[in-house]
């Protein structure tokens, strides 16, 4: 697996790719606080732990690429430019939700962002984000798709469809696999044929495989800026299969007791954030600095908590608005 040996970004970068992960932690345990207090509407599956992958291509990609993600979405979407206010006032339901409060956690999707939805249907938005890179090509507009999807999705059908499309017509498209080796509750080692379940699986599409330490943001940076650029000169498709964990459960309020205790602590201690930090300490950037962006980016959740839990429920006129493509039932009556 490749660890942190040859990239090092500068400053700007790093201090960027620190930024956008403190965001992600502190938007991901709020989330928690808000849900175990009956405040958010629905489900929350959160990426606590693996805000190094979603940061890493956010710091790397386009402001025209695309994303595509899964119901673990609230890092890929923030990490677009996406506010906070807009994202927890979604998830509790708000009327300042980036869906109005329609959809929730699992459904977080900002066209402007870039941010081409959230799929709860595993594997289904492979095949989407596979279109979209077909779109991009087609329209030579340089934009590349980066499709997020995890370590259970390469079981199902349409991880491969995806693949094989995207080599065959070489589409300029990233899928990152984030393995945090667990499905819901199932160890993805004990229900898969081979170890690494996207990287061990790459040769079957001609493509390189690819494993990285998808804890450390500079591996990840250097690996999404090369896939990307490699998409944008027409050099077809990348699968890169990133090596984390999450820190709770699968969703809700899952304990996560299937996973033994020392697993848990050993990845606890190999944060992302942590071991990010004192990297930038450790390169001359002093302690005051990164102390200020933590009180900054607590500041800016407080904010939007404040903002989200002041917002009413949406009006119930809108029901059936964007409910439809052509944002209304005219052609059905
Ligand atoms: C087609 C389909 N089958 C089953 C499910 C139920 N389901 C929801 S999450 C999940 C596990 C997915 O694991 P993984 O791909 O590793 O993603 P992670 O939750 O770890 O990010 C399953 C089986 C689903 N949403 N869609
Ligand atoms: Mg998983």
């Amino acid at each position: 697996m490749e660890t942190n040996t040859h990239t090092s970004p500068d400053q700007e970068t790093r201090l960027r790719l620190f930024s956008l992960m403190l965001a992600c932690r502190g938007l991901q345990t709020r989330a928690f606080d808000l849900f175990m207090q009956n405040l958010v509407k629905g489900t929350t599956h959160l990426g606590t732990g693996q805000e190094a992958i979603a940061s890493g291509f956010g710091a790397a990609m386009r402001e025209d690429d695309y994303t595509f993600c899964t119901y673990r979405g609230h890092n890929h979407t923030l990490v677009r430019g996406v506010s906070m206010t807009s994202i927890l006032g979604e998830l509790m339901g708000r009327d300042c939700g980036l869906m109005r409060g329609k959809g929730g956690s699992m459904h977080l999707t900002s066209v402007e962002h870039g941010a081409m939805g959230s799929y709860a249907i595993i594997g289904a938005h492979m095949v989407i984000a596979a279109g979209a890179a077909w779109s991009a090509q087609y329209r030579e507009s340089g934009q590349v798709a980066v499709c997020f999807f995890g370590d259970g999705t390469t079981n199902i059908g349409a991880f491969h469809e995806a693949l094989n499309f995207a080599v065959i017509w070489k589409l300029p498209v990233v899928f990152v696999c984030e393995n945090n080796q667990y499905m819901e509750y199932t160890a993805i080692g004990d229900v898969t044929a081979v170890k690494n379940p996207a990287a061990d699986r790459a040769s079957a599409y001609g493509l390189e495989s690819i494993l990285i330490d998808g804890n450390d943001a500079d591996v990840v940076h250097a690996h999404a800026s090369a896939a990307l650029e490699k998409a944008r000169q027409g050099g077809g498709p990348t699968l890169i299969e990133a090596v984390t964990y999450r820190h709770g459960g699968h969703s809700r309020a899952d304990p996560g007791k299937y996973r033994p205790d020392e697993e848990v602590a050993k990845w606890k201690d190999y944060d992302p954030v942590k071991i990010y930090r004192a990297r930038l300490l450790e390169s001359g950037i002093a302690e005051s600095v990164l102390e200020e962006m933590e009180s900054a980016t607590a500041a800016r959740v407080d904010a939007a908590t404040e903002t989200a839990s002041n917002s009413p429920p949406p009006p119930l006129e809108i029901a059936h608005q964007d409910v439809w493509a052509d944002g209304g039932v005219a052609w059905r009556n």
